[in-house]
């Protein structure tokens, strides 16, 4: 009893993970973060994460009809043939069906996953009909974001250091500078590096490009509505990889007029020397 007992907690463990992560991820948040015990993706606020959601779910439950049909036929196989009702050892060593099955089988569900996954892959290239182009440049150790639609408006964004950590603001993912963007409009973006690999990576927006000196690889995203979305540097580039978060504002079309008016002071006497020349990077 005691051992049975012992069994039981690890499933009453795994459910209650299961239940917090599961109202970590049906609460309507205001900002994306990563959050304690969540083993799911974050809610998706974005077209091309809610393909990436879709096509992970259908992987995932193929995978999972794979895994009961093979672990079936194992059981079957472990228990008809063994000694006691099968003394005799079968010397089978074609079966012409069963070998077409078991080639048609897998060539088909390759191809069930193919389809969606090609259409993924060519939906998240693109956007056709861009309203804006951002243009954002990986920085050991910091993101710089350029608006060359707004006048080449650029700027860079830091981490706040957890010294500086004021309330409201979130710990390692907070910056100086978010990156400021109008919900519910096509935008595209443009990533490269300035010294070494990064990855612009954001969970909730389907987001994830490297960011490579000397190339420049485009994606988009359409945030569905206002609120804050935060990401990360995703690919090691030194020391402090880690202090380079990414936070996306989105805001309303109003919203964003005003901020591009503040934004064109605020950032006018931030062009120097090795500031990127975006007019001449900008996707005609
Ligand atoms: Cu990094």
């Amino acid at each position: 009893m005691k051992h049975f007992r012992r069994l039981l907690v690890f499933p009453a463990q795994a459910l209650s993970v299961l239940a917090v992560a599961a109202l970590c991820a049906t609460t309507p948040a205001l900002a994306q973060t990563p959050k304690p015990w969540a083993i799911g993706m974050q809610t998706s606020h974005s077209p091309v994460e809610s393909g990436i959601q879709s096509l992970h779910t259908l992987v995932n439950l193929l995978m999972i009809a794979v895994v009961i049909l093979v672990a079936a036929l194992l059981g079957y196989v472990v228990w008809a043939f063994d000694k006691k009702r099968h003394p005799v050892a079968s010397r089978t060593s074609h079966n012409t069906v069963l070998e077409v099955a078991w080639t048609v089988i897998p060539v088909l569900i390759l191809v069930v996953i193919a389809i969606p996954s090609f259409r993924l892959v060519y939906f998240e290239d693109r956007t056709r009909d861009a309203d804006l182009t951002i243009k954002v440049t990986g920085h050991q150790w910091y993101w710089e974001y350029g608006y060359p639609d707004s006048q080449n408006i650029h700027f860079d964004s830091y981490m706040i250091a957890d010294e500086d950590i004021k309330a409201g603001q979130i710990r390692r993912l907070s910056v100086d500078n978010p990156l400021v963007v109008p919900a519910g409009k096509n935008i595209r973006i443009l990533t490269t590096g300035a010294d070494v690999i990064h990855s612009f990576f954001i969970p909730s927006l389907g987001v994830q490009r490297y960011a490579i000196p000397g190339r420049t690889i485009e994606t988009w995203m359409k945030v569905d509505k206002p609120g804050d979305y935060y990401g990360e540097c995703n690919q090691i580039c030194g020391t402090n990889h880690s202090a380079m978060p990414i936070h996306v504002h989105a805001v309303t079309d109003a919203d964003y007029k005003t901020w591009l008016d503040q934004a064109k002071t605020k950032f006018a006497s931030d062009a120097g020397p090795g500031s990127t020349n975006y007019a001449a990077l900008a996707v005609k």
